[in-house]
């Protein structure tokens, strides 16, 4: 098994046959950062094009995403021990009062895929919550919100960063349905993502 299988194997979301590869490939000396590279993030960001096209939906999606943390599992002691930088710190969750973590944890897995470090808040995540991130290190706030009543509790997290002096010691990145640019302009957010592949190019140029 050679890293185009992996890479297809994730684009197919076979998760069992992306872990033996992975497996495998380790076995025959392929360095953990390659495999990284050149097969799971390769397919993970060819799944982010097709679904941007309109050439694949979600359920693909979040069934490749999936394969591919079936690989990256595997693969996580071995990039920690080759000592690969992570692209940043993002903590992440779902607003407070609002339980839906479907989108949430696509972006969570997009973003872990292209070698962010990744801190799941989960959902019904208090603005205290978020701060104590920022505190313990995080560089990207991300906050997904499903509902219209529950995404005024993005803006009370930007006021409790302010509150806390630690503002400028994170972006904020939002999105979810009802979300939109104009809103996150509204509130001073840093950014705001559509969909689970655009989250991941807009942290990257966060971290920049
Ligand atoms: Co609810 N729900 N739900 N729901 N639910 C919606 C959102 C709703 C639009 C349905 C409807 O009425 N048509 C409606 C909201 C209406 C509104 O506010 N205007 C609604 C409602 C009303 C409710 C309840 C209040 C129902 C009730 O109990 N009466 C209740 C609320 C519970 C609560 O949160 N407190 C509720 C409950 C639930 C379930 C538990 C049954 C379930 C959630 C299961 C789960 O998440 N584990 C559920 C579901 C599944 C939905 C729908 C059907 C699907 C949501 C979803 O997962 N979409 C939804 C209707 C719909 O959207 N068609 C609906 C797929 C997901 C991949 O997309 O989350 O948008 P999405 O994420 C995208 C982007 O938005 C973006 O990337 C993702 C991938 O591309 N994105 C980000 C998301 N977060 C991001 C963060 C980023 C960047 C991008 O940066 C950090």
């Amino acid at each position: 098994m050679d890293l185009k299988d992996i890479y297809q194997n994730v684009i197919d979301g076979q998760a069992a046959e992306v872990e033996a590869g992975v497996k495998a490939a380790l076995a025959a000396g392929i360095g953990a950062e390659e495999i990284l590279n050149n097969a799971l993030i390769a397919a993970m960001n060819e799944i982010g094009e097709r679904f941007e096209a309109g050439d694949l939906f979600v359920p693909e999606m979040l069934i490749a995403a999936r394969a591919m943390q079936a690989g990256l599992k595997y693969l996580k002691p071995y990039l920690a021990k080759a000592d690969v930088k992570a692209a940043g710190k993002v903590a992440i969750g779902t607003v407070k009062g609002d339980l839906h973590d479907i989108g949430k944890n696509l972006v969570a897995m997009m973003l872990e895929g292209a070698g962010f470090e990744i801190q799941d808040l989960g959902v019904d995540v208090p603005p205290e919550a978020f701060v104590n991130a920022v505190k313990n290190g995080a560089q990207i706030i991300g906050m997904s919100a499903l509902l219209t009543t529950t995404m005024a509790s993005m803006e009370s997290t930007i006021q409790a960063l302010k509150s806390a002096g630690l503002r400028d010691k994170a972006k904020v990145m939002i999105g979810g349905a009802p979300v939109t640019q104009d809103y996150a302009n509204k509130i001073g957010a840093d950014a705001f993502a559509p969909d689970a592949s655009s989250a991941t190019r807009v942290a990257r140029q966060l971290i920049v």
